[in-house]
């Protein structure tokens, strides 16, 4: 063994301790105090060192976190305190129920405090600590016995690896919830779709199979999390009389605390914390299943024990599934404005993720193949968030004799025109163009819409009536309807066919960019449309702009400038542009000191987490306003990230990347600054 000199053992030690406080700020408290490049620099002098004189690499090290060599098995751990589960309440009278329970056990009079906690949707673990380092970490198993995953929970970074204390308890179980942000689940499933692998079908199931990785080095790839929320095996602790003093030691030993615990007076207050959760679920950085209610009081918690394998002290609210097992009993192929073909998905309604779904999308092709699916199949169907109802998996078990394969029609469902498939693109689409009734309809939904046109009044339903008995047949002619036309039309009285007309009339006077929005050229969003009218100012300037030209614009890539010049080039839409001119649509061009004036002009900002005073979309149109082009992720050209409440991985990319970033206080003074507010 080499011979380790006292000043360079320090040194390791140092850096040791330096790193992991430094992780702890970045990871925990969300709150970096060095630039990353200081970080590696510190990172690698200690990884030198180790290499140099193996004998300082120790278990609270740092440099463990990036993964070791892979295992051939898991070894079991048994549980000494078994890992319980949780009673569950399906509504407000169950948890009314359990509190009556545990008042009159505890002969109780009064009201009874309670620690409320969002139950993450992840994977139960024990984190065991001797002398303040982390020594093993074990899956929750049958909760008598686990699997030892002490290599991969030493990979995740809000994992303290040392306990931030200089008299750490003798032997500490810390029990919590490992899992996995639904950002980091779409960035790991966008990558499997690339690579045409197997997509993980929820964030629970991607953080469980991360975690079973016999190569730790895969489970440090993934952006996972752990919160802690209790304790298991305890020696040399004297521990505090609340769980929610507990929680708050835990945080202070560097542990990750969900920043929504709360303890409310009485059962009432458990309630309210319940629907103020419901609400505010869809905009969480991860999936909760609901709320896991505690008698704050340990001694109490004592008092009431446990029945079966779960507390009498405890209970977890579910919230309404995000995953329920339904029926595919059709499915349609649906046309959208650029004619894509989509297969619909017609279900047996259920009730998930608090609504009723009776329709999902397939996508396409690939996602049709990918799911295996068959018309007359089980299925699983997955709304979380706010994104669109999903088909996550079939159940085969399920299959029926007389299941069958969802055909994709080769001429369009509407307008029989023939389907193309693209080269290279995954979706199929009709060739029909404006012949095709379909495009149509979407095509003026689109343009009446409110970010479009906005003419109130003129609802999808109307939209198809019009084309369906042939008043309208493109955008223009919308201007030409009477209001005798009108009268006749479902639902349509007198009063409510002057407003459409009113609207109409209203709608004539626009702006640039909301005209080159309404158009509907492929790719062009709102915010490339702003971006188009600001650096070209007319239309006539856009109409005569070359690919290279386009090519100039922020935002606007190889592919979008395809479209935009195609658009232009096609004398039909040229046509339909001169038509709307002729009906007395007009907007005031930018001039190009107008151009220069917003204060915002060529910065890149970035919307995070939830912001009490406003939404994201006014969050975003103020921004616009401003000049400033609003994107989805956070990179080195990031001009400024706003953070709201709950803001995770785009704050944390954007202190990494030096990226300035503003509080909610500080976006609105900017916004009242420049006169927006
Ligand atoms: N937030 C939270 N989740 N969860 C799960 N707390 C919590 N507590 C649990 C479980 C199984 O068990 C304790 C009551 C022992």
């Amino acid at each position: 063994m080499v011979d380790v000199d006292p000043v360079t053992r320090e040194e390791a030690l140092a850096l040791c301790e330096e790193l992991n406080r430094h992780n702890h700020r970045y990871y925990v408290l969300d709150n970096p105090t060095i630039p990353d490049a200081e970080y590696d620099r510190l990172m690698q002098r200690l990884q030198r060192i180790e290499s140099q004189y193996p004998s300082l690499k120790t278990a609270d090290s740092p440099t463990q976190r990036v993964g070791g060599e892979p295992l051939a098995s898991f070894k079991p751990v048994a549980h000494e305190v078994p890992m319980l589960s949780l009673d569950n309440a399906f509504s407000d009278d169950e948890l009314l129920d359990f509190n009556r329970r545990v008042t009159e056990w505890l002969k109780l009079s009064g009201s009874l405090e309670y620690a409320c906690e969002p139950k993450l949707d992840g994977v139960a673990v024990s984190l065991l600590y001797r002398d303040g380092v982390l020594i093993r970490g074990a899956t929750r198993g049958d909760g008598a016995a686990g699997e030892d995953i002490t290599e991969n929970v030493r990979t995740i970074n809000s994992i303290p690896l040392k306990l931030q204390t200089n008299s750490p308890p003798h032997l500490l179980e810390v029990r919590g919830e490992i899992y996995l942000p639904r950002a980091g689940f779409e960035k790991l499933n966008t990558e499997a779709r690339t690579l045409g692998e197997k997509l993980f079908v929820n964030p629970r199931n991607a953080a469980a199979g991360s975690l079973r990785q016999l190569d730790s080095k895969i489970t440090a790839s993934r952006s996972l999390e752990m919160a802690a929320y209790s304790l298991g095996r305890i020696e040399g602790l004297v521990q505090p009389e609340t769980h929610s003093e507990t929680l708050e030691l835990l945080r202070r030993w560097g542990f990750l605390i969900n920043p929504h615990v709360e303890v409310t007076a009485d059962i009432d207050g458990c309630l309210s914390y319940y629907r103020k959760m419901v609400d505010i679920r869809d905009q969480l950085p991860c999936d909760i299943d609901g709320i896991v209610y505690k008698v704050n009081n340990l001694y109490l918690q004592q008092r009431l024990g446990f029945v079966a394998r779960a507390p009498r002290w405890a209970i977890a609210r579910k919230f309404p599934a995000q995953e329920e097992i339904t029926l595919l009993k059709e499915v349609e192929f649906q046309v959208g404005r650029t004619g894509a073909v989509t297969p619909v998905a017609r279900l047996e309604p259920v009730f998930v993720g608090g609504v009723t779904v009776s329709n999902a999308t397939l996508h396409n092709q690939d996602e049709v193949a990918r799911l295996g699916i068959k018309v007359g199949d089980t299925v699983i169907v997955r709304r979380a968030g706010d994104v669109i109802p999903q088909i996550v998996s079939v159940v085969l078990e399920k299959r029926p004799v007389n299941a069958r394969d969802i055909v994709f029609p080769d001429h369009c469902p509407i307008c029989h025109s023939p389907v193309e498939r693209v080269e290279g693109e995954v979706v199929t689409r009709c060739s029909g163009g404006l012949i095709c009734s379909a495009q149509r309809k979407e095509a003026i939904k689109h343009y009446a819409s409110r970010k479009a046109m906005d003419i109130e009044g003129l609802g999808d339903k109307l939209v198809e009536q019009l084309v369906d008995q042939e008043l309208v047949h493109s955008v223009e002619d919308l201007y030409r309807l009477q209001i005798e036309q009108l009268e006749g039309l479902e639902r349509m009285g007198k009063k409510s066919a002057q407003n459409l007309l009113a609207s109409l009339d209203t709608s004539k006077e626009t702006t640039f960019p909301h005209f080159l929005y309404a158009l509907g050229i492929r790719e062009v969003g709102e915010a490339t449309a702003r971006s188009l009218a600001q650096h070209f100012g007319s239309l006539a300037l856009l109409c005569s702009s070359t690919r290279e030209d386009l090519l100039e614009v922020t935002d606007v890539g190889p592919i979008v400038a395809h479209f935009i010049h195609e658009f232009f080039q096609q004398t039909d839409n040229l046509d339909v542009i001169k038509r709307l001119k002729e009906a007395g649509v007009h907007w005031p061009d930018i001039m190009p000191q107008d151009r220069q004036l917003l204060p915002l002009s060529g910065q890149t900002w970035v919307l995070t987490g939830a912001m009490d005073t406003m939404g994201r979309a006014e969050a975003k149109e103020r921004l616009q306003q401003l000049g400033a082009k609003v994107a989805g992720s956070v990179s080195a050209k990031t001009s400024c990230v706003v953070f709201g409440a709950d803001a995770g991985s785009k704050l944390k990319k954007a202190k990494k990347l030096g990226v300035s970033v503003l509080n909610e206080a500080e976006f609105l003074a900017m916004l009242t600054a420049n006169g927006l507010l």
